[in-house]
């Protein structure tokens, strides 16, 4: 635990209902009006929506003929990233004239250290004021956000009172105001995860500091149990970390038996290209450069990489360019593969994909499959969506990695 005089001053920052509310800026007749950012149809996804839209229960990512149905009277527009990443770096000069320690999550959102500027909370709400204040005279545009001892409870205070909200939330009020939120707001509750701790009754943060210890750890494992216990009593210790920006993204796997079926070789790559471009799509980033690592049984290691001509966030473009690296660069000389990876670099806000004379169909109706079962993933879970070359076989023993093989994926 931190002692007084390490207390750290954290502010967290989130726009509100940020690429909606930039096009109502750029044309006030929208104001007050359902906006959806998305395109329409059977393939569509919403990206974001007004608050006046959210209040027929549109959300991002839900499909665009739900939100249709659900608000027809709604305003579409389709978006414009180079808009939303000029007006995002606005903001972000605007944080770093407060201090340089300034760590983007995302294009709307960065967490800020203010540990040594401000002397308590309090001065750290009047920051927060004036870096609102700031925004809304400036780039008019609103923002909510959050003051805390730490990272999780500033972002979790930043969404308290949203939209416009700012909230300082002490140690001392993690008993009012965390606890009786869904076990969800904790960082790594997915909805597989949720589902287990339901079985076991636990639906607010509260109820997970009721439970035995035990029965946690049955239900989530021994280590994810302690960092979930932490987060529910409001700690965390994790740095505010400048620079963060991703460079790449990865996803490996240790595989408990080698893997020497070129089939199932196969599958392992694109198991983890999907992985990685759905990690991309959920950054909001492209990449062009595919790397891959493979360690056979007697540890030898390769890592390989190669250029794409464009970046992208599909699995097709990164396991074709996997699968070339594996054929081409690798020889195995009859042993088994231990561990798998995938990963691309380079790079750069999905915003910035070449503007095409001839858009090419195929890409753009892979991609919005690709973002459609996104959606339908972060609803219902990782396995509601499988490619069909993923299905082909049972899962056999050798198939089951140890509790270590994470294949999470790492953004460095
Ligand atoms: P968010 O901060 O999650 O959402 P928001 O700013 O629109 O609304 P809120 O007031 O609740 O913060 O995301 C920031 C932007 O990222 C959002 O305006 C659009 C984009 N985005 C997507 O394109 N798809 C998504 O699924 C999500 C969650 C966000
Ligand atoms: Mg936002």
């Amino acid at each position: 635990m931190n002692t007084p005089c390490a207390a750290r001053v954290i502010l967290h920052l989130d726009m509100d209902a940020f690429y909606a509310a930039v096009e109502v800026r750029e044309d006030p007749s929208l104001a007050g009006k359902p906006l959806i950012i998305g395109h329409r149809g059977r393939r569509g996804v919403v990206s974001t929506c007004s608050y006046e839209a959210r209040k027929f229960g549109v959300r991002s990512a839900m499909p665009s003929v739900t939100a249709e149905r659900i608000c027809p009277q709604a305003v579409w527009l389709p978006g414009r990233m180079d808009l939303y990443v000029r007006v995002s770096r606005e903001i972000r000069r605007m944080m770093e004239d407060i201090t340089p320690v300034v760590e983007p999550l995302s294009i709307d959102e960065a967490f800020l250290d203010l540990t040594g500027i401000a002397r308590d909370l309090e001065e750290g709400r009047g920051i927060a004021r004036r870096l609102k204040d700031r925004i809304r005279k400036e780039e008019r545009l609103t923002a909510s956000a959050g003051v805390a001892p730490n990272k999780f409870l500033a972002k979790v205070a930043s969404d308290l009172e949203k939209p416009d909200g700012l909230v300082v939330l002490p140690l001392e009020e993690v008993p009012a105001r965390l606890h009786p939120l869904p076990v969800e707001r904790l960082w790594g509750v997915g909805p597989r995860t949720a589902e287990h701790l339901h079985a076991a009754s636990v639906r607010t943060i509260g109820d997970l500091l009721k439970i035995p210890q035990a029965s946690l750890e049955r239900c989530v494992g021994t280590s994810a149990a302690g960092h979930l216990l932490s987060l529910a009593r409001g700690e965390d210790d994790r740095p505010v970390e400048p620079g963060r920006e991703a460079k790449s993204i990865s996803e490996e796997r240790t595989y408990g038996t080698d893997l020497t079926d070129p089939d199932d070789i196969d599958r392992a790559l694109l198991e983890r290209s999907d992985g990685v471009a759905r990690e991309l799509r959920r950054c909001g980033l492209v990449g062009r450069t595919v790397h891959i690592k493979v360690r056979t049984g007697d540890f030898t290691t390769w890592t390989r990489a190669r250029t794409l001509p464009e970046p992208t966030d599909l699995p097709e473009a990164i396991v074709a360019a996997a699968r070339g690296l594996f054929s081409e660069k690798i020889r195995l000389r009859g042993k088994g593969v231990r561990l798998l990876g995938v990963g691309i670099s380079a790079l750069s806000p999905e915003g910035y994909l070449p503007a095409k004379l001839f858009p090419d169909p195929a890409e753009e109706r892979a991609r919005r499959l690709a973002k459609a079962a996104d959606a339908v993933r972060d609803r219902f879970g990782e396995e509601a969506v499988k490619r069909a070359r993923l299905l082909g076989r049972p899962r056999g023993k050798k198939d089951k990695a140890p509790p270590e093989a994470s294949s999470l994926p790492t953004v460095d």
